[in-house]
């Protein structure tokens, strides 16, 4: 399945990354299918199962699927087999594949429907012309019109994908390297809305990471190296790595990372700082796989061991956000890295056809001279002055006191007084 743009992502990027966007709104898509074309169909022979290979190949929306009539029964996510696990529908977001076996009918009397329907909680409109929730016709017999009835499930999937158990058990093990990554969307200095971990935006560096790690020998091991924007994080040959992954967003948000495939060993709401009562664990054979949605307001606490050394892009799978800086960089064993690998000619080759170096530091210069690397765009504080903050807080001040009278003027008894003159005179008769 899949949603579809009919504009270029160029000409989309300029309008989302934009100062006339500060909120940053994404483009949202103009139309969507499922398998080849909007008028594909799959038929079924009756009395077979079937494989089914969701991938959800869009940029943005996550999709709910499910076949009337149906049930799924899911045996893999992003290549990890899995017990199998009987569901109505299944949730993809970005980049998730998950395979399903479906049972064919033993009759060919009634056709059914397939559905991918759109997660819509990020779009800011939904055009009008926009079909989100999409179907596809399963046949069991072409020559009939004969069709069970279409039940969309919209936004209403159940379907949790996280405790999903591995067919090979791994368990969780212990972490050597924790890192905070901490996502967020704010204005920037240059007045662009961007995605940021720990409030610093990604910035492409002059030169590809990799290069910088295979021709800057020793400063190799420093983050320095790779570039003030490039949220490179230097990990040790086959240590367990510990990301917590924090989502401050109102919008949920899928991640991705290359070169692994990690296991879900925590979840919960709000914040994690370690000493959290309420964490969901997962340390006994726990989920694991390569994408991972994080909902809105709430952390995910993942696991892998750097036993694949290169330079690895962890990122939001809306390409949008990618685009607008949601990403850092694992540069996993760089010492190791350089005793294996050389950089192919075709690689040097395909840098000079560019127009790119392909040696140096983020700058492209040598070493820790950084002078002119991708640099600058940052969150953009609180532009109050002392006065400013002064005046503001005078304003809470007295809308406090006048909240707090209409409060206490509520709560008096009108008819206090008039009763207390009432007694006394009764009294004086
Ligand atoms: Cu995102």
């Amino acid at each position: 399945m899949v949603h579809w743009y009919h504009a270029q992502s160029t000409t989309n990027i300029d309008i989302f990354l934009n100062e006339n966007n500060p909120t940053g709104a994404e483009p949202v898509p103009e139309s969507g299918f499922m398998l080849n074309s909007v008028n594909d169909t799959l038929t079924f022979i009756p009395g077979k199962t079937y494989r089914l290979r969701l991938i959800n190949m869009s940029g943005f929306s996550m999709f709910y699927f499910s076949i009337d009539g149906h049930d799924l029964d899911v045996i893999e996510i992003d290549g990890i087999d899995v017990q199998r696990k009987t569901v109505q529908s299944v949730s993809l977001t970005a980049a998730q594949r998950v395979s399903v076996l479906v049972t064919a009918k033993n009759t060919t009397d009634m056709n059914y429907y397939m559905h991918a329907d759109m997660n819509v909680d990020m779009f800011d409109i939904i055009p009008e012309d926009l079909l989100v929730n999409l179907t596809a016709p399963l046949y069991y017999n072409k020559d009939s019109t004969n069709f069970a009835a279409s039940e969309d499930i919209g936004m209403d999937s159940d379907f949790d994908d996280f405790p999903l158990v591995p067919l090979v058990v791994e368990n969780a093990a212990p972490f050597d390297h924790q890192v905070n990554l901490t996502f967020n969307f704010d204005v920037t200095t240059n007045g662009i809305n961007r995605g940021m971990f720990n409030e610093v935006p990604y910035l492409s560096p002059k030169i590809p990471t990799l290069n910088t790690l295979l021709t800057q020998g020793n400063y190799s091991l420093e983050p320095e190296v790779y570039g003030p924007q490039t949220q490179a994080i230097i990990l040790k040959h086959l240590e367990m790595v510990e990301i917590v992954l924090i989502n401050l967003d109102a919008g949920a948000h899928p991640f991705h990372l290359h070169g692994h495939v990690f296991q879900l060993v925590g979840r919960g709401p709000g914040v994690y700082d370690g000493s959290n009562s309420d964490v969901e664990w997962f340390l006994e054979n726990p989920s694991r796989r390569d994408t991972i949605q994080v909902p809105a307001e709430t952390y995910v606490i993942i696991r892998f061991r750097a036993d694949n050394p290169g330079v690895w892009i962890f990122h939001c799978h809306i390409e949008w956000h990618l685009e607008s800086g949601l990403a850092a960089t694992f540069v996993e064993a760089p010492d190791v890295v350089q005793q294996r690998m050389t950089l192919p000619d075709a690689f040097i080759e395909t840098c000079k056809a560019a127009d790119m170096g392909y040696d140096g530091n983020a700058a492209g210069k040598q070493g820790l001279d950084l002078e002119g690397a991708p640099n600058g765009v940052y969150l953009l504080y609180d532009g109050f002055t002392a006065r400013g903050k002064g005046a503001m807080a005078g304003c809470v001040i007295a809308a406090l006191l006048g909240m707090a009278a209409i409060v206490a003027y509520s709560r008096m008894d009108p008819l206090k007084e008039a009763r207390a003159i009432a007694e006394s005179k009764a009294a004086k008769l």
